[in-house]
Order: C-alpha cells, then structure tokens, then sequence
C-alpha cells in the first residue's frame, strides 16, 4: 500500500489534534500514562505512520521526518505540561485531606495499674528470688498422677475430699494447686533445688468472702543435703519479715497434709493479731521418691500459700470476691 506524503502529513497533523486534546481532557495520572502509550509507544500509532515513511523520494522523507519530529515533540511537551499539572493538583489533595488540626482534642487514655493480686504476688516472687529461688510455671491443666499420685495422694486418700476439684472428659483436671509445677520440676532436675510456683488452681468449693473455686497459690520448694525444718523456720521469717516491712512472731500448729511430714500451719503475728497464712512441712519421702530423689540422700521443706489471702491482710480487704469482679471503684484505691 502506497501512502502520499500530504497524505501523511495529514494524518501526523491529526493524530497531534486528537492527541493534544485528549491530553488536555485527562484527569489522572494513570490515563495520562496511558495516553503516553498510545501515541508514543513502540506500538503507538505515530511510530506507524512512521513505519509507512520507507517508500517516500527523500526530499519527502525529510520533510515528513521533521514534521513528525515536531508532532512527537508537541506530544511530549503536552504530556509533560499534564503531568506537572496533575502531580501538583495530587498533592494539594493530599496536603487537603491530611491537614492535622492541632487543636482537636486528644483520644482519651485512662492510667492503667497493676491489679493488687498481681502485684502482691510479684512481692512475693521478687522476696524469693532475693533468696536464690527460681521462679517456675507449668500447666493448669494436669493429670491425676502429677497433681495427686506424685504427691503422695492416691485415688482412696481422704485428703481428696477436700481438694475436689473439677474433671474433664479425658480423666485430666484443673490443678488443685501448683505442687504439679513443683513434680515436673524435680523430675526434670537434680538437687539443689530452690523454686517458687506462683499460679492459678481450683477447687471444688462453694464461694463466700473467704473462698473461691479459682484462686491464685503460690508455693515454695527447698531441696537439697541436709535441709531441716530450722531452715524452712528461717525461711518463712525472713520472709514474712520481708512482706509485712515490720517485725512479726511466727506461730507453727501441727497439721497434716498428705505430701508433708511433719506439717504445720503457719500463723503470723502482726499488730497484735495472730494470722493464718498458709501450710507447710518437711516433704515427705514418698514425694521424693516419686520423682527418683534418694530420701536417704536427700530431704526438703515446702510450703503454700493463698495470694488472695496476703493482698487481703496486706491491704485490709474484707471480700475476696473484690478481687476479682473489676469494680474500678475499688481497684483504683491501689
Ligand atoms: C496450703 C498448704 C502446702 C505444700 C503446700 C508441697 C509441694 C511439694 C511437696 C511437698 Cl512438691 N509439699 N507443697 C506443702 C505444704 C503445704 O500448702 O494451705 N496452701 C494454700
């Protein structure tokens, strides 16, 4: 196909009419590239009229190369001219709609704090592990044989009844204290031994101003050559000392639990009034012996106590049920 060099000219003339205008017409960035394209990419259809120069005398060839010169040059001064024009109108859109009005009010945070159980038993922790114990935690969850077999409590043991608790489908329970932590524990290590085990455990009980279903313990191990009940004594003293940051009398009443042996209760006695803080006692062989510790070798104390029970006396709190329904009335007084 033969094309005329007027034809031609023609043709490049409109393509630049239609170009500029459809130029002028656009609005974004992203159909301005498109135009760009269109008229001056490899397919673009200046390139092909362009492509129809080849059969042209060369004084034509000249003439329309230059022409078409002109053409792409107008083209791309349009396209340029666009997008300056379009790229300053996005920022100022931008700039419009992120302006920040410095006077706005602020989003409201209230001051958050820690919640007096939590920060009673991070006393306690911080006390224990001035004192060299670690600090171990464990599952809630537990098997029969980790929260009672282990512990010197097979299945026909009295002490049971008491420590009832609440059973899933699968024969496990939720821990009725967190001896469980200390079991793995000692299977999991040698002698010395020195860890406090502070978590939540469960009963079966019913709820009143001194008793939960679920409650916070916290409980003490000390195993090593030659541990006596002098050091459990000592122990205890110094940190109750440590607790209450004045002096205070220890009572011991023998008691009974089933992994202690001897066993006492501990009383505390603090601005003249004598307080039951928690049990104790030698661990008993049995204990030992189920997690493979020689008890010929080997013995150590315990002891466990109720973290509801120290933030109660600590901060004079009449209802444990304070403690756990949220009443920011009462929380924030901490
Ligand atoms: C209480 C009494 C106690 C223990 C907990 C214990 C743990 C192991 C071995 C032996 Cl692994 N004993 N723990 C001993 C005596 C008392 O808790 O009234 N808690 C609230």
């Amino acid at each position: 196909m033969t094309i005329s060099p007027d034809e031609l000219e023609t043709q490049l003339a409109a393509i630049k009419e239609e170009a500029l205008s459809k130029i002028t017409a656009t609005d974004t960035l992203e159909q301005l590239e498109q135009l760009r394209i269109s008229y001056l990419g490899k397919k673009a259809q200046l390139s092909q009229v362009l492509g129809g120069m080849g059969k042209l005398a060369p004084e034509d060839k000249r003439r329309i190369g230059a022409f078409a010169n002109v053409v792409k040059e107008a083209l791309q001064e349009g396209l340029e001219k666009k997008r300056t024009e379009l790229q300053a109108a996005q920022i100022q859109a931008q700039l419009e709609a992120e302006t920040l009005d410095v006077t706005m009010p602020g989003v409201y945070r209230p001051q958050g704090r820690i919640h007096p159980l939590n920060s009673t038993i991070d006393r306690v922790l911080d006390i224990f592990v001035g004192l060299g114990y670690t600090v171990a935690a464990g599952l809630e969850m537990e098997t029969d044989y980790y929260n009672f077999e282990a512990l010197n409590t097979p299945p026909d043991h009295p002490a049971r009844d008491m420590q009832d608790t609440f059973y899933l489908p699968d024969g496990n329970l939720l821990r009725t204290h967190t001896s469980s932590v200390q079991i793995r524990y000692m299977e999991a290590n040698e002698p010395p031994i020195r860890i406090i085990a502070p978590g939540r455990v469960y009963r079966r009980d019913t709820v009143d101003a001194t008793h939960s279903a679920v409650f916070h313990q916290i409980e003490i191990l000390a195993v090593d050559e030659g541990i006596t009940f002098t050091d459990l004594k000592g122990t205890l003293k110094e940190f109750f000392q440590d607790l209450f940051g004045e002096e205070i009398e220890l009572r011991f009443r023998a008691s009974y639990f089933p992994f202690t042996e001897p066993s006492a209760e501990v009383d505390v006695k603090w601005r003249g009034k004598w307080l039951e803080m928690g049990g104790c006692g030698m661990v008993d062989p049995n204990v030992l012996k189920a997690v493979g510790y020689d008890p010929e070798i080997y013995t150590g104390f315990a002891a466990g106590f109720g973290a509801e029970r120290f933030a109660m006396v600590l901060h004079q709190i009449d209802d444990i049920r304070r403690l756990y329904n949220s009443d920011l009335r009462f929380l924030r007084q901490f």
